[in-house]
């Protein structure tokens, strides 16, 4: 792996950026997952690398859901699990979520890879990568084939850096669906249910940390108030507001402060 220096004024990105790569070396990511990386990237520049007030909005929502559904999942695919394997062991250890290895691109190979690389970081209630199979509805091909006693049966569940294709099936088979996606012109972000505007490893940081104190009848009422419809509305407004500001001064606006906890980096 290559050495970066803390004082790099780069650091968290090239960090984030070694491990997808090195993710791709033990055949976790595809070579689709490093492009996929680098659009993440661009609209992470656009928002400035922070987790907005709408993202820590729409990850309360998530955990609420996590904390309270019937059969709640989180969906794993192979950029997550290399950028974010600690972190998803502590937001399914805070939240009892069951984990599924699920994948676009999906290989018997590479399914069983991925889980074992989550389980040797030790992410509890994993659903046996031989698990019994099904169908999404609608999603005949092998990107469809889910774990009968996992996201097929699930009411809710949460996906990261997601195919705009597996993202709508779920919710038309109808899940509740949150999706942490950078994008939020991508067809992904524009369907779930919940959309979080912000990086995963970010996401699942603060989404552990709100699953340790919540309590049930604070994710009750998150579930009641939650509005995607506004908290998309605040994404393309911040993107808006920083090109804005940068359009006029010619460089963009000083961090904003917001939070960034910097996970197992
Ligand atoms: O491991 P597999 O086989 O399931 O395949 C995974 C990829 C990522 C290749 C597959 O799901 C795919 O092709 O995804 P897309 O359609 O490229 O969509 C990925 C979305 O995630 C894009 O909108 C990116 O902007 C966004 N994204 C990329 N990196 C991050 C991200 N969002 C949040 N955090 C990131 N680190």
């Amino acid at each position: 792996m290559t050495r970066i220096p803390r004082s790099h004024p780069r650091y968290r990105s090239l960090m984030i950026r070694e491990r997808l790569v090195e993710g791709f070396k033990r055949g976790l990511v595809v070579p689709e997952g490093l492009i996929a990386h680098g659009r993440g990237e661009a609209f992470d520049y656009l928002l400035g690398e922070v987790s907005h007030p709408f993202a820590l909005e729409a990850e309360r929502a998530t955990v609420a859901w996590l904390l309270t559904a019937r059969r709640p999942v989180i969906s794993v695919n192979g950029n997550y699990a290399a950028l974010a394997a600690r972190e998803i062991r502590g937001l399914a250890e805070a939240t009892g979520a069951m984990v599924e290895v699920n994948l676009f691109y999906r290989t018997e190979e590479r399914v069983k890879r991925i889980w074992r690389y989550l389980d040797e970081v030790g992410v509890p209630n994993l659903l046996p990568w031989d698990c019994e199979k099904t169908h999404i509805p609608g999603l005949e091909s092998p990107r469809g084939i889910t774990c009968r006693d996992g996201i097929a049966s699930a009411d809710f569940v949460l996906l990261a850096i997601e195919d705009g294709d597996r993202t709508e099936a779920l919710v038309r088979a109808g899940k509740v669906v949150s999706a942490i996606d950078l994008n939020p012109f991508s067809r992904t972000a524009q369907t779930a249910s919940i959309t979080i505007v912000d990086e995963a490893i970010r996401a699942t940081v603060n989404m552990e940390r709100m699953a340790r104190s919540m309590t049930r009848e604070e994710a009750l009422e998150a579930r009641r108030s939650y509005d995607n419809l506004e908290v998309l509305k605040a994404s393309f407004a911040a993107i808006f507001e920083r090109l804005s500001h940068a359009s006029k001064a010619g460089r963009p606006p000083a961090p904003s402060g917001g939070h960034e906890p910097l996970g197992s980096l």
